[in-house]
C-alpha cells in the first residue's frame, strides 16, 4: 500500500467566547482535516491545528509523503526530528513552552505536530488495512472506554448571533450551572476549571462552590496557564488544599519549571502535597526528566497533536511511569476525528492516571465532520468501537461547510489577545504574572 495523495481540508468551526489567561477565543476555531489516499483505495484521516502555520508545515511534507508506505513512519520521524533539532538552535522567546504561544501557533512545534497529523492518518490506514481499531494496532488497549473531564471555562455571552447553551459564565454561581449542564449531558466524573481569568479569590470561591455542590467524588483541577506569581500560586494551593487533593491537581499555576518547583517546595513545607501538572512548561521529552528532578511537575499532560503522535504519547506514558509521574491529557478546540485519536491512544496508555481533557462539549453538531454526527459520551467516557482504524469516516457535506466557513473568515491564526481587545478591553495585554 502506497500513499498517492495528501489532501488538506482547512476548516473553521464555531467556538464560544471562552476566556483563559491567553485572552478570548475567536468566534471560529481553525482546524485542518488530513486525508491520505492510497493505491489500495483506502483513505486514512486525521485532524490537527488549523490556519496558515500548521498548513504550511503539512504542505512542506507533501512530496515526502506522496509515494510513502504508511507502515514506514520511522524515516519520516527521523527526517522531521533532524529539521526540528536544527530549528531549535534559533529558539523564539519561550522556546517550546506554551507560556506565550499555544500549540498550533508555536513554530517549534511544527515538526512534532506535522508528524503527528501524518502518523495518525497512517495508523488509521493501517487499522483499516488489517481490520483492527487503531488502539489495537499500536499495541492493544488497556481499557475499552476512556474517561474525560468536564472542562469548565469562564465565558462571555455570545457577542453577536444566537446565545449558546451555557450563556455568560463570569462568577462562581454560573460556573456551577455550566458544570451541572455539562455533567447532565455527558456524565463527566472529574472537573477541570480553566482559571487565570478572574481575581484568584473568585476562582478559589468557584472551586469551593463546585466542591460543595458536587462533593469529593468529583476530583477538581484548576489551570490558570501561568497567570499567577509564585506567591499567588502558593496562596491558592494553600487555600484549596482540600479541594485539589484526592485525585485533583494544580496545573501550570505559574511560569517556568523553576517557578513551579518553588511553589511545590513551599507547599510541601506546609504539609500540602497537592500535585502539580503541566502542559505549558513540559511540552517535549527533554522537559520530563528535568521537571521530575526539580520536583516541579508530578503529572504530565500528553497530547498526540503536539507530542509527535500517538506512539510518542505511549512512550511518554512509559517514561512517566518509570519516573514515578502521573499522566493526563491536554486538549484544544477540536472535532470528532481528534476526539477519536485521543480516545484510541488513551485506551492504549498503561500509565494514564486521570480523566483526559476535551474541548468537545464546546463544539456543536452543526460543525461535526464525522458521519453520524457527534461522538456519544456515556458516563463521561468515549467507547472504543470495534471498527477498523479510528472508527470514524468523514461526512463530505459537513466538511465542505467547514471549508466554506474557513474561506469566509478573515483570520488565519489563533490570536486570543486580539479578540480580547476587540470585544472586552481595547487596552488588553497578556501580562504574566497577572496576579
Ligand atoms: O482553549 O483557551 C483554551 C486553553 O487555554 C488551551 O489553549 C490550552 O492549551 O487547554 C489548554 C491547557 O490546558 O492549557
Ligand atoms: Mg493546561
Amino acid at each position: 500500500m502506497l500513499i498517492t495523495e495528501l489532501v488538506l481540508h482547512p476548516i473553521a468551526i464555531s467556538d464560544p467566547p471562552l476566556r483563559s489567561s491567553y485572552g478570548l477565543h475567536a468566534p471560529f476555531a481553525l482546524r485542518t482535516i488530513v486525508e491520505l489516499k492510497t493505491d489500495s483505495g483506502l483513505t486514512g484521516i486525521s485532524e490537527t491545528y488549523g490556519g496558515d502555520g500548521p498548513l504550511a508545515g503539512l504542505e512542506a511534507v507533501r512530496q515526502r509523503v506522496t509515494g510513502m508506505d504508511p507502515f514506514q513512519l520511522a524515516g519520516l520521524s527521523r527526517d522531521l526530528t533532524a529539521e526540528a533539532a536544527h530549528e531549535m538552535e534559533t529558539t523564539p522567546a519561550g522556546g517550546r513552552t506554551q507560556t506565550y504561544l499555544v500549540p498550533g501557533e508555536n513554530p517549534l512545534d511544527r515538526y512534532a505536530r506535522t508528524f503527528a497529523a501524518i502518523e495518525i492518518a497512517c495508523l488509521d490506514l493501517i487499522g483499516k488495512a488489517v481490520g483492527k481499531p487503531v488502539c489495537d494496532v499500536i499495541g492493544g488497549r488497556v481499557r475499552d472506554r476512556v474517561s474525560f473531564s468536564a472542562y469548565l471555562f469562564y465565558k462571555h455571552g455570545v457577542f453577536s448571533g444566537p446565545e449558546d447553551e451555557y450563556g455568560e459564565v463570569l462568577d462562581p454561581r454560573s460556573c456551577v450551572r455550566e458544570c451541572r449542564q455539562m455533567i447532565a449531558r455527558y456524565g463527566f466524573r472529574e472537573i477541570k476549571l480553566k482559571g487565570g481569568v478572574l481575581d484568584p479569590d473568585v476562582e478559589i470561591l468557584t472551586l469551593r462552590v463546585l466542591r460543595d455542590t458536587f462533593g469529593p467524588a468529583y476530583p477538581l483541577r484548576i489551570d490558570p496557564n501561568c497567570a499567577w506569581s509564585i506567591e499567588t500560586s502558593v496562596r491558592v494551593g494553600r487555600e484549596l488544599k482540600d479541594e485539589l487533593s484526592n485525585g485533583g491537581y494544580l496545573e501550570d499555576p505559574c511560569a517556568t519549571l523553576e517557578g513551579m518547583a518553588e511553589v511545590r517546595r513551599r507547599l510541601l513545607a506546609e504539609n500540602n502535597s497537592t500535585p502539580q501538572a503541566s502542559n505549558v512548561a513540559v511540552t517535549y521529552f527533554a522537559d520530563v526528566p528535568r521537571a521530575q528532578a526539580l520536583d516541579a511537575v508530578q503529572i504530565v499532560l500528553s497530547d498526540p497533536h503536539y507530542w509527535g503522535g500517538m506512539r510518542n504519547v505511549q512512550y511518554l506514558s512509559h517514561l512517566t511511569s518509570v519516573l514515578g509521574m502521573g499522566l493526563s491529557m491536554h486538549s484544544n478546540s477540536h472535532l470528532g476525528v481528534s476526539l477519536m485519536a485521543m480516545t484510541h491512544v488513551a485506551a492504549a496508555c498503561s500509565n494514564l492516571t486521570y480523566a483526559c481533557d476535551t474541548h468537545y462539549p464546546w463544539q456543536t453538531a452543526e460543525d461535526e465532520i464525522v458521519q453520524g454526527g457527534r461522538i456519544p459520551f456515556v458516563n463521561g467516557c468515549v467507547q472504543i468501537l470495534n471498527r477498523p482504524g479510528l472508527g470514524v469516516d468523514l461526512d463530505y457535506d459537513q466538511l465542505a461547510r467547514g471549508r466554506e466557513r474557513y474561506a469566509r473568515i478573515p483570520y488565519r491564526k489563533r490570536d486570543d489577545e486580539a479578540e480580547m481587545r476587540q470585544h472586552v478591553d481595547p487596552a488588553w495585554k497578556r501580562v504574566l504574572p497577572r496576579w
